[in-house]
């Protein structure tokens, strides 16, 4: 069913605790966590805890959880005292955007320059 975890999803299993995650912040709808692999000193993703496999899919099924996810991207952004040089917040969505996990993730990144475009 829509929304449901799905057994071989990563990002489920963080939201069931059954993988450790350097959690930030979490609410009823959505948790926060630092990337493994950080392309800035911020770089935290804030997950939907329903799974959909990406941003577009999501926004069409509970846009009010997107709506979630961004009023968190702001709490993390001020949590890491990275508002006032600027933050980016970024949903990779489909492969050849570069996303790699298929489940809905916001990508918070800043506490440094960021150029753009991106590549
Ligand atoms: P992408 O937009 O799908 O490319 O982002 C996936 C991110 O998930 C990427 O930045 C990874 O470093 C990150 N990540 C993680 O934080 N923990 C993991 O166990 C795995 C990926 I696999």
């Amino acid at each position: 069913m829509a929304g449901e975890p799905q057994a071989d999803c990563l990002f489920c299993k963080i939201v069931a605790g059954e993988v450790p995650a350097t959690v930030v912040r979490e609410t009823e709808t959505t948790v926060a966590f630092r990337d493994i692999n950080p392309q800035a000193p911020t770089h935290v993703l804030i997950i939907p805890k329903v799974h959909y496999p990406d941003a577009a899919t999501l926004a069409a099924a509970e846009p009010t959880i997107i709506a979630d996810i961004l009023r968190e991207s702001r709490e993390v952004a001020a949590g890491d005292k990275v508002e006032d040089r600027g933050y980016r917040v970024v949903f990779n969505t489909g492969t050849g955007a570069g996303q790699t996990v298929f489940h809905a993730h916001l990508h918070v990144l800043g506490g440094r320059g960021l150029q753009w475009p991106p590549g």
